[in-house]
């Protein structure tokens, strides 16, 4: 191994007694007692002890925590109850030093603000809830990854700086682009659709953009986005992909994330029922009932979302809405043309998912743009497809941040995201 590191400390068992071994890692805290000293190492995969006698203390002197050595020496029991195995130290190396005091305690013995944590991010990625979370969104990603690519979809990238709003035009972050304006792509929508007309399934897990002034724990201005389309598919039909893999994250978590779960201090529960299905219609009723003023036709607000998630904790689809509410790209319900063919995928208040079948007539399609106050010259090249055999097709897009915290089980996205960027946040 580089760095004449022969294991990592996840690697040492009893077969190893009496054998040699040398780690590398951060060291985590120092206890000097007398000509002894206890010294705890961490690396990626757990943290040991190593028990350093005599001269080799030099080594250790002026050494602050969180500084890199490698460690030559023999593995033996230990009586100390944290661990079962320790190093008995024979040779030290010191490869980086820390700095004292440091920016945060990356062990969380002192906690630090949320600020502070992300002012010093890749420094809190020592701290073991903060790996875990990382690692659990690694997880989530590989079973994410397996579901879909069982379900035949098959993953693309389209581009992040587009000539025209794929959202309509609002929240866009423009950008110069040699002389002409670009802009940050808001979501993956006209380009998945069109591939539908040569790969029907496709998905896409990237990082999309939302120029929205909103200061809460669920808005950010760059967020990830997973995303569906498939051909011959109805919104009932990508609601079943939707649910399936929601399930299947839950479970592959929830099963392979033993550490993590502990380490952040939230088990996963698995959902124990297939998610409720309500239309827009049914909430307006609940609400009224529950004395809110509220016309078919209203958007619901965040307050009614909190009062809809009370009475339906967990994880529901929201579906029918009405067709003023959505975006030019949704199709409306055959037997009535004010419903659409839409849903969200709801967390409690917490919308996760939104999605819906599209129109693929290109006529309606132009007709729903003008009604929206957009130009369809200004879709051109997206149209040009409609002309090209466009299949039936439906799907949705998911943040996976807000995702992460119906797992994680907290409520703001920055714990989530390496290096969030909101309003009051482009650094580091
Ligand atoms: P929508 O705009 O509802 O739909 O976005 C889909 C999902 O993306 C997440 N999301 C965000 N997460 C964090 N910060 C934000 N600013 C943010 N904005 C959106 C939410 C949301 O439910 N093209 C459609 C999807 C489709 O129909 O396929 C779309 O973008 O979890």
């Amino acid at each position: 191994m580089a760095f004449g590191r022969t294991h990592n400390i996840e690697d040492l068992t009893s077969e190893l007694i009496g054998q040699s071994a040398t780690l590398g890692g951060w060291v985590e805290d120092l206890r000097k007692l007398g000509k002894m000293t206890f010294l705890t190492l961490r690396d990626v995969t757990g943290i040991t002890q190593v028990i350093v006698k005599g001269d080799l203390n030099e080594k250790l002197e002026g050494l602050n925590r969180q500084s890199v050595i490698s460690v030559k020496g023999i593995v033996q029991d230990t009586k100390a109850k944290d661990f079962e195995f320790e190093l008995k130290a024979e040779e030290i190396q010191v490869l980086a030093k820390a700095i004292h005091p440091l920016p945060i305690d990356p062990i969380g013995r002192l906690e630090s603000n949320i600020d502070n944590r992300l002012n010093s991010r890749a420094l809190d990625m020592r701290n073991q809830k903060t790996a875990s979370i990382f690692k659990l969104r690694h997880h989530v990603l590989a079973s994410l990854r397996k579901t879909l690519v069982e379900n035949k979809f098959i993953e693309i990238t389209t581009p992040k700086i587009i000539g025209s709003a794929s959202e309509g035009g609002a929240n866009l972050f423009s950008l110069e682009y040699f002389g002409r304006t670009a802009y940050l792509a808001q979501s993956p929508q006209l380009y998945k659709e069109q591939m539908t007309i040569g790969l029907e399934r496709v998905f896409e897990i990237s990082n999309f953009y939302r120029a929205e002034n909103s200061h809460t724990g669920r808005h950010l201005s760059e967020f990830t986005s997973v995303d569906i389309e498939a051909a011959f598919m109805d919104y009932t039909d990508v609601m079943d992909v939707l649910e399936e893999l929601v399930m299947q994250v839950f479970k592959y978590t929830s099963e392979n994330c033993k550490k993590e779960q502990e380490a952040i201090g939230n088990e996963i529960k698995v959902p124990s029922s297939s998610f409720e299905r309500i239309t827009y219609a049914q909430v307006v009723d609940e609400l009224n009932s529950a004395g809110e003023k509220i016309e078919f036709g209203d958007d619901l607000l965040d307050s009614h979302l909190r009062l809809v998630g009370e009475k339906h904790p967990g994880f529901f689809f929201l579906t029918d809405w009405p067709m003023k509410l959505k975006p030019f790209y949704i199709r409306a319900k055959d037997e009535d043309e004010t419903i659409s063919r839409s849903f969200d995928l709801q967390y409690g208040y917490l919308e996760l998912s939104s999605g819906g079948t599209r129109l693929h007539d290109p006529e309606i399609l132009k007709s729903r743009l003008k009604e929206q106050g957009l130009d369809p010259a200004q879709f051109g090249d997206h149209l040009q497809a409609f002309d090209w055999g466009m299949p039936p097709h439906s799907g949705w897009g998911m943040g996976l941040d807000r995702l992460m915290t119906t797992l994680v089980g907290i409520d703001n996205v920055r714990e989530v995201v390496l290096y969030p960027r909101d309003p009051d946040r482009l650094t580091p």
